[in-house]
């Protein structure tokens, strides 16, 4: 039987049709500049998200990370909501890479409200650390692909310029957050002075992100990605990748979002799983098996014998992730296999 992979979207394998554009790709050295088909890419989604240019990084991570020794000098304050992945899944990288202390404000699903960054913005004084950037998480992963309203950005990142701050967004999921709204990505993006965004996760890509600015900044990025060590040469092949996903890829996500929406339904139907199905707004589904018998460890276990992955995210506390790879039948399936494994819970 073949496993149904709901850990993450980042699990999926390039189709046929995306790996023919892979292998016919024109490349040259990209540190030179002069690979065509990353030169391609990075225009296109600059064009998309309504920015001068783009730089191609190998990593949503090395994305944030370059945003944030770009915004700040060490010492400074960066304001981050409490579970954002820059904080919680980026090993440390922002203190250890750029020398600053994040600042972490509770969100309600990963949101911030204007009183809480309002609260967190230094003033200036002699003890304090400077605040100098904010950054804003689209969707937000642990917030379970919960998705800021325009209107909310827009509140949060007026108060930030009055306050001289910097910005960016980890819109790792940005084109969910779009697909789920129908917003455009350049206008969730156009507040912001850098945006990365993944080609790995819904978009379907075996690897990359993209980093947008203009310019200066982005000449700038493209220094500190090769002081990262993130310079790399003939990489037109995974740029095809990208070209393709952003080509073919970006409609099809209100099919992962209305999986996540079926399969959360199947497991409201399951007695002792505590799942808020209007929550699932994109592509993941957060739910809890508080009174279980079994441990956390135990209930992945009886998952993947049945033949279904998934991660946890706390004690009995799971988090589902739809994609590319999976389809409705696949839902059922999962929600089969979930009833079995809660059942004898
Ligand atoms: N998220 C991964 C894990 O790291 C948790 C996942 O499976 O969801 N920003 C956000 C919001 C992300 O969710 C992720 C990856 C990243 C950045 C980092 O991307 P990569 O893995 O390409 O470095």
């Amino acid at each position: 039987m073949t496993m149904i992979d709901l850990r993450s979207d980042t699990v999926t394998k390039p189709t046929a049709a995306m790996r023919e554009a892979m292998a016919s790709a024109d490349v040259g050295d990209d540190v030179y500049g002069e690979d065509p088909t990353v030169n391609r890419l990075e225009a296109m989604a600059a064009e998309l998200l309504g920015k001068e240019t783009g730089l191609f990084v190998p990593t949503g991570v090395m994305g944030n990370q370059l945003a944030i020794r770009l915004h700040t000098q060490p010492g400074d304050e960066v304001i981050i909501e409490g579970s954002a992945h820059i904080l919680r899944y980026e090993g440390g990288s922002a203190s250890s890479m750029s020398g600053v202390q994040l600042c972490p404000v509770p969100g309600a699903r990963g949101l911030l409200s204007l009183e809480g960054v309002e609260m967190a913005i230094r003033r200036p004084d002699l003890h304090t650390p400077s605040t100098t950037l904010l950054c804003l998480e689209q969707t937000h992963n642990v917030g379970g692909g919960s998705v800021y309203p325009l209107t909310t950005i827009h509140q949060l990142t007026d108060l930030a310029r009055r306050h001289g701050l910097a910005l960016h967004l980890d819109g790792a999921r940005l084109f969910n957050a779009s697909a789920k709204t129908g917003v455009a990505v350049a206008e969730y993006a156009e507040a912001f002075d850098t945006v990365s965004f993944c080609l790995s996760k819904g978009l379907g890509a075996p690897v990359g992100s993209i980093v947008v600015s203009d310019h200066v900044r982005i000449q700038k990025l493209r220094r500190l990605r090769k002081v990262f060590g993130g310079g790399m040469r003939q990489v037109g092949i995974l740029a095809a990748a990208g070209i393709y996903a952003l080509e073919n890829h970006v409609s099809r996500l209100v099919d992962d979002h209305a999986n996540a929406r079926l399969l959360a339904q199947r497991l409201r139907e399951i007695p002792g799983v505590v799942v808020d199905v209007d929550s699932v707004e994109t592509n993941m589904v957060m739910f809890q098996v508080p009174q279980s018998s079994k441990s956390t460890e135990q209930i992945l276990g009886d998952c993947r014998e049945s033949s279904v992955l998934l991660n946890a995210v706390g004690d009995r506390s799971f988090r589902v992730v739809t994609h590319l790879d999976v389809n409705n039948q696949d839902m059922e399936a999962a929600g089969k296999v979930f009833t079995q494994v809660f059942a004898s819970a």
